[in-house]
């Protein structure tokens, strides 16, 4: 068990910490998570949705369900899943085009359909004020009007948005790049071959009850689950067998606690694009650290013939007071690659690949967010109240302080923002790009910058908060309208609306 409830947790980090030692929690030094005998699961790769265009909108529908799941062969698991038992079909689309997506909810509770890093308006975004009632259909149609990246779709209902996701409910989003543009002359040079060299990596840790069921609710661990069996794509145990020279994977923590730090044992792996994109250039790594909700997309080489091991290194959370109880001293492999003895040629990585900056000259607001057990700023989350008023147009810079001795990250609805510093120092080049959700060490501050070029609405707020979603559930969320200049939140709609 990686237990340590919350009440313990709080019990070692309170006044009386000086006084306790952990000499008792003999797990400190070794990995809590249990490693599969054998990675010979072919990775599953989702299906791409299908769309059609109408009137010229590309219209899709996903249909969020409950259904039987093996993560292991032969072995059933009540699951829930978009247009099937588990996960959800990948959604793709070009930059430039408008979108149109009808969630239909075949499940018996509500919930509701995030597009998670999308810029689009307030009552698109599918946050807590969108719920989708069961036998709904809710339909959301918007501009995709940012740079080309991997996104991902989950639930985000107000207190249960820890249990939707983790019983399968997510799926990835992909924006193209629009033909012609200098992202898709990069794109031609990456491997780009949906589930053949461009190949999502979804991963999320479980734990199982003795009856074979999904754990959710495992006693109140202060990050929240972390699960002893990590799966890829839904499976336990995954091997990708590769044909091609270089292998792009679209790295998706789509875990609800657990922290990554991804890498191949004695090389490096490329990291070309982060959430909102790809990077200014290519950055060689050891490690990729993937907080919950983050994505990374990386690039590998391989010899014909060769096999290497996707690896979760034990990941560097900062100075947490109690590491064994916030999975930082979890190691574990993750998945299995093989290359085939003959591979076709790949291009190399452009060691140019995007354009873009935004300068801390032009901000003209600045805001601070410190986090602090469940509540922001001294306030846990309230429905029918607008924490902050953003006016369109507007380059802001946030300074997200971690005041708690344990991990939390930060996701912002609506923007990619770029981070400006972390700790104080210039961030490290991973954290160069854009990006919606960022790691916050305990006791640091990071500096965020973002613009608000549309959708002004008083009347809909957007999300900003921790991705560790029990987190999220407990109140560590605020929420922000984007407004014309002059005008003021109007929480008119909301108050008493989505509340159940
Ligand atoms: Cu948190």
């Amino acid at each position: 068990m990686t237990g340590l409830s919350r009440r313990a947790f709080l019990a070692v980090t309170g006044a009386g910490a000086a006084a306790i030692t952990l000499a008792g929690c003999n797990t400190a030094s070794t990995s809590a998570v249990s490693e599969p005998e054998r990675f010979d699961a072919a990775l599953p790769i989702p299906p791409l949705a299908e769309s059609e265009l109408v009137d010229g909108i590309r219209v899709l529908r996903i249909t969020a369900q409950a259904g039987t799941h093996q993560f292991r062969a032969g072995e059933d698991v009540s699951t829930w899943g978009f247009d099937g038992p588990y996960g959800g079909p990948t959604v793709r689309a070009t930059v430039g085009e408008r979108v149109a997506v009808e969630v239909t909810n075949e499940l018996d509770e509500s919930t509701s359909a995030h597009w998670h890093g999308m810029h689009l308006p307030p009552d698109m975004d599918g946050g807590p004020h969108q719920m989708i009632e069961p036998g709904d259909t809710w339909r959301a149609e918007w501009l995709l009007d940012q740079a080309p990246c991997t996104l991902w779709y989950h639930p985000h209902p107000h207190g249960a948005t820890e249990r939707h996701v983790y019983r399968g409910l997510a799926g990835l989003f992909y924006l193209d790049p629009a033909p012609g543009s200098a992202e898709a002359a990069v794109e031609e040079q990456l491997p780009h071959t949906y589930g053949v060299d461009d190949v999502p990596v979804v991963i999320g840790d479980k734990s199982f009850s003795d009856g074979g069921e999904l754990v959710i609710d495992d006693g109140g661990n202060e990050v929240g689950l972390l699960g002893d069996v990590v799966t890829v794509n839904g499976v336990v145990g995954p091997v990708l067998q590769v044909s091609t020279e270089r292998v792009r994977l679209r790295l998706l923590n789509a875990s609800t606690a657990r922290t990554y730090s991804l890498g191949l044992p004695g090389r490096t792996v490329t990291l070309v694009a982060t959430d909102g994109g790809l990077l200014r250039q290519p950055v060689e790594l050891e490690q990729v650290r993937l907080s919950p909700g983050e994505r990374a997309e990386v690039v590998l080489a391989m010899e014909p013939g060769e096999e290497v091991m996707l690896h979760s290194f034990e990941p560097e959370l900062g100075n947490v007071v109690v590491p064994f109880a916030v999975g930082a001293n979890d190691a574990f492999d993750v998945l299995r690659i093989v290359a085939e003895g003959e591979l076709s040629a790949s291009p190399e990585v452009p060691g140019e690949l995007a354009t873009f900056g935004l300068d801390a000259a032009s901000a003209t607001v600045r805001r601070e967010f410190r986090l602090s057990d469940r509540e922001i700023n001294g306030a846990e989350m309230d429905m029918a109240r607008i924490d902050e008023t953003v006016e369109v147009g507007t380059t802001e810079i946030w300074t997200v302080i971690n005041d708690d001795l344990s991990p939390h990250n930060f996701h912002v609805h609506d923007v990619q923002f770029e981070v400006l510093s972390v700790g104080g120092s210039e961030p490290p080049p991973e954290l160069g790009g854009r990006k919606d959700t960022v790691y916050l060490e305990p006791g640091r501050a990071v500096e965020l910058i973002m613009t608000f070029e549309d959708y002004a609405d008083p009347q809909w707020p957007y999300m900003y908060h921790c991705h560790l979603l029990r987190h999220e559930d407990e109140g560590l969320m605020g929420q922000f309208v984007v407004v014309e200049p002059g005008e003021s939140a109007d929480p008119s709609m909301i108050a008493g609306h989505g509340l159940h």
